[in-house]
């Protein structure tokens, strides 16, 4: 029988009410069970949502730097335990060690980061208009955050929302994706040991709708913090605006790369393979559109199916893998489908487009790295989030035109060109329409310090991440001392 784990309420470690739980499967062996985990409910929800309004108070009376010291302790407990976290993570959603280690290392930069706002989260001083009266805006936390977290960053996504939610003084409740709950149980098992008080952070493990809508729809809740699908965000999104709730959400991207004729090939090449396939596609930064300039889009193209046929598919413990499995059988199928999508619209496949099956491969959801040439920019190919490992090759005539494809879309997280004009490069900031563009560098790669987030569907205008995340995190609070020991009137005195 595999290993149980409990859900994580007022400090301790207990089964849910409902006696049920299910089971988190290795993706790159399905014969492999990690463990079972709390098939939660309502009850659960209601009891942990209790434990964070009771610990509230306290918490938000902590001085901020006493609480950034607690997560000082987590970011260094997780710098510790880096590896294991990493294996843990590697086993339980697939993508290759190297990159697990750099999840786990994005939430260590993240938590240092924010655990020095601890004694800054800073507010405003400014002039009063009246003599004798003092104006300053302070930050206050907003109350009880829900956390419904992705399986594709199963740490550092949770970082970016449980760090700044704890060090602005809320108090949380997370529920992780269905299929990584070890690393979310890992992360706040470290959350306990770096001595964060009972019912400060709450986890709850299982689905969507029996977890998430009621942590969506609790009225004591005062902020839901979503990444995940779009779909999902949506209904997220509708919920809290009946109930007057605050949400942030990341959703969707359809990511794109330029390439100018005047690019570096070789460097795009590689940029185009890291972006399309890191991950095994499964990032919502991850580029899974090219447009590629006329001139070079053949030797482009033949670049990259070279380079992508020696990707190495397997385990992603195993050092020389360059691609593990997809996340899972459904995921599996979806790609399928927008494979089988592709070819009906007229695409012309150039390499990958089939299950992979071969002996590194065989008792998991692994899928050939797939390109796509010859691609109209309105396919659904191009216009859809596939999260897998699938890119499509859109040519262009211009540079003018690259943008407006780019700009095509209902999405707007990240985009890139690649190109050796610095006019151009300057353009492209100006008019790419993305939370995110790079220079000469693939679409993936955030990095902690800047804002994270995207336009248009990819979000609701917030952003994650640097300072940004407190916007999300935490409330204004505008402070008027009059200490003219006279009854002032602003506006009305103003002769
Ligand atoms: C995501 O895919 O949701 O920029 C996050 C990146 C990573 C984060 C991706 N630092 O690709």
């Amino acid at each position: 029988m595999s290993k149980l784990f409990n859900n994580y309420i007022n400090g301790k470690w207990k089964a849910s009410s409902s006696g049920e739980t299910f089971e988190n499967i290795n993706p790159a062996n399905h014969n492999e069970v990690l463990g079972r985990f709390q098939k939660s409910n309502k009850k659960d929800v209601n009891e942990a949502v209790s434990a964070a309004e009771e610990a509230l108070p306290k918490w938000r009376a902590t001085p901020a730097p006493k609480r950034g010291e607690i997560l000082f302790k987590v970011a260094e407990l997780l710098l510790q335990q880096k590896e294991s976290l990493a294996q843990d993570m590697t086993r339980e959603m697939g993508k290759v060690i190297g990159e697990t280690r750099g999840d786990v290392q994005e939430a260590i930069d993240l938590t240092y980061y924010t655990a020095g706002e601890g004694r800054r989260l800073l507010g405003e001083t400014v002039p009063s208009e009246l003599k004798n009266k003092f104006c300053m805006s302070v930050r206050m936390p907003v109350g009880i955050v829900s956390a419904i977290t992705p399986w594709n960053f199963p740490i550092a996504i949770p970082s970016w929302k449980l760090v700044p939610a704890l060090v602005c003084g809320n108090t949380v409740v997370i529920k992780p994706a269905t299929d990584t709950p070890l690393s979310v149980v890992n992360f706040v098992k470290v959350c306990e040991k770096a001595g964060l008080p009972p019912g400060v952070l709450n986890l709850v493990t299982g689905s969507g709708s029996e977890v998430g809508m009621p942590m969506t729809e609790h009225d004591k809740v005062n902020l839901v913090s979503f990444t995940g699908s779009t779909d999902t965000g949506a209904v997220i999104a509708s919920s809290c605006a009946k109930n007057m709730k605050q949400y942030s959400l990341e959703m969707g991207g359809k990511n794109a790369i330029i390439v100018m004729d005047d690019a570096d090939l070789d460097l795009a090449v590689e940029g185009v393979i890291f972006g399309a396939f890191g991950t095994t596609g499964q990032r919502c930064t991850a580029c899974s559109r090219v447009i590629a300039h006329k001139k070079i889009v053949k030797k482009l193209t033949e670049m990259l199916v070279t380079r992508a046929k020696t990707l190495k598919l397997g385990d992603g413990l195993k050092p020389k893998t360059d691609v593990g499995p997809l996340i899972n059988e459904s995921q599996r199928t979806k790609v399928d489908n927008y494979v089988q999508i592709g070819k009906n619209e007229g695409a012309k496949l150039v390499t990958g487009g089939n299950p992979a099956t071969g002996k590194d491969c065989k008792n998991g959801s692994f899928y050939q790295p797939t390109i796509f040439a010859d691609v109209a920019h309105k396919m659904r190919i191009a216009q859809e989030e596939i999260f897998g490992p699938v890119v499509a090759i859109i040519p262009c005539n211009s540079f003018e035109q690259a943008v407006k494809i780019v700009n095509d879309s209902k999405f707007g997280l990240s985009s890139a060109i690649y190109t050796r004009d610095v006019n151009r490069a300057f353009k492209a900031i100006e008019t790419l329409d993305t939370g995110i563009t790079y220079i000469n560098a693939s679409t993936i790669g955030a990095e902690i310090q800047l804002p994270f987030g995207g336009t248009k569907g990819t979000g609701n205008g917030h952003r994650e991440a640097g300072t940004a995340a407190l916007e999300i995190f935490s409330e204004w609070k505008s402070v008027y001392v009059d200490y003219s020991g006279t009854l002032q009137k602003a506006q009305i005195e103003h002769d």
